[in-house]
């Protein structure tokens, strides 16, 4: 249903700095997002302006310039670093006679490819329906506006329109009752979980952090870790003993990313909810990116929006192997570690992240005799 970038699409990326602090980390970062999705990037359209055009989000100068450019590489495919309005879409398409797709498209896009569990895939398909609905119906009112009027009203067009969008309607709402299930047997899982008090721990951070690395460090897992955005879109959960502590379940989630699409984060809801009832998320960071700290701020905001902002973190410093760094720890006031300098890659810092685990749940160990069994676990793995 959806147009996707695949194999080798040429594509030119477009992107306009409105003096936001960033800006070249975005751009950079959508460079990324186009790769990730399958497209192969053959030029790039910058500019700079005060707001956004209210038709073509670009000035027509840029415009112009923008279908040079396609032109010029005989590319069909148009990829913005914004989030476009369907009628800017639609008038870009109409211009440039070729596909546009805009951040939150291109990011859809990815997961829509990503996508591997049952959950995973009606998550994905809901946030497509979503986004793609607002399209549809803003995108047929001027059509019905000249179907309409005395005497001209109804016809095959219209039916058909209307049938459309009853069954996109009916889908969604098919869709949310099935992840409402799948989410009532998580919490189930996980009260059962924490009924035998097994201790639960969220790995959380922006995308390509190395929170699957991390994951596989310390379960000796086998997660899809790969240098590409949102390798992994199921939350995976494994048993892991903790020297001092006694058992803990680790969960390695979705990454965030700047200007995370809404319909994402409603549609992925259940998956983020284990990391809002974590024990503790390790919030791993890239600190090797010199956007780290705009990105430890975007993670805990979409941390906010989920409703996990008062779930104790640790902070993960990782990939010190890139920035020439050496392992190490800082400790809160009340003496407790909160940062962990570690790298994921080399196996560093592995046993300071344990010891920052131990040190938050001492009393865990007592309650090991009600050993978790692995079934219970399967739900929550691929
Ligand atoms: N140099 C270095 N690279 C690392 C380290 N940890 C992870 N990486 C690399 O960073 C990239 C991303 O790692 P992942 O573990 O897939 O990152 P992630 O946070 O799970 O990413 P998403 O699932 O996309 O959100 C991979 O190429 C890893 O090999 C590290 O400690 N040092
Ligand atoms: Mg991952």
């Amino acid at each position: 249903m959806f147009d996707r970038p695949t194999g080798n699409d040429a594509a030119v990326l477009v992107s306009l700095d409105f003096g936001s602090p960033g800006y070249a980390d975005s751009l950079e970062e959508l460079h990324h997002l186009a790769t990730t999705a399958g497209a192969r990037v053959v030029a790039v359209v910058e500019g700079r302006r005060a707001k956004p055009d209210a038709a073509l989000f670009v000035g027509s100068g840029k415009a112009e310039e923008l279908l040079d450019t396609l032109n010029a590489h005989e590319a069909k495919l148009a990829i913005f670093n914004h989030e476009l309005s369907p009628a800017q879409q639609r008038n870009l398409e109409k211009m440039l006679e070729c596909r546009v797709v805009d951040r939150t498209g291109l990011i859809l896009d990815i997961f829509a490819q990503r996508a591997k569990s049952h959950e995973g895939k009606l998550q994905v398909e809901l946030a497509q329906l979503e986004h793609l609905s607002t399209r549809l119906i803003r995108g047929w009112t001027h059509l019905e506006r000249q179907k309409g009027g005395i005497g001209m009203r109804g016809g095959p067009g219209e039916t058909q329109l209307e049938l459309d969008r009853r069954m996109i309607r009916q889908r969604v709402k098919l869709l949310k009752e099935k992840l409402e299930k799948l989410r009532q047997q998580r919490g189930q899982q996980r009260r059962s979980r924490r009924r035998s008090g097994v201790v639960s721990v969220s790995l959380v951070g922006y995308t390509n952090a190395g929170k699957s690395t991390l994951f596989n460090r310390l379960t000796q897992a086998g997660a899809y870790a790969a240098d590409q955005l949102f390798a992994t879109l199921d939350t995976t959960s494994r048993k892991l003993y903790i020297p001092n502590c006694g058992q803990i379940v680790l969960s390695d989630t979705v990454g965030f990313i700047r200007e995370l699409p809404h319909t994402l984060v409603d549609a992925f809801g259940a998956t983020l909810e284990e990391a809002a009832q974590a024990d503790l998320l390790l919030h791993v960071v890239d600190v090797a990116s010199p956007a780290r700290e705009e990105q430890v701020m975007e993670v805990n905001r979409v941390l906010g929006e989920i409703g996990a902002q008062q779930v104790p973190q640790i902070l993960v410093l990782n990939k010190i192997d890139s920035a020439g760094m050496g392992p190490g720890v800082e400790r809160d006031e009340y003496g407790k570690i909160h940062k962990v300098w570690a790298s994921a890659r080399d196996g560093e810092g592995m046993d300071l992240i344990r010891q920052a685990i131990a040190e938050r749940f001492p009393a865990n160990e007592l309650a090991q005799q009600a050993a978790l069994p692995d079934n219970n676990l399967e739900a929550f793995s691929e």
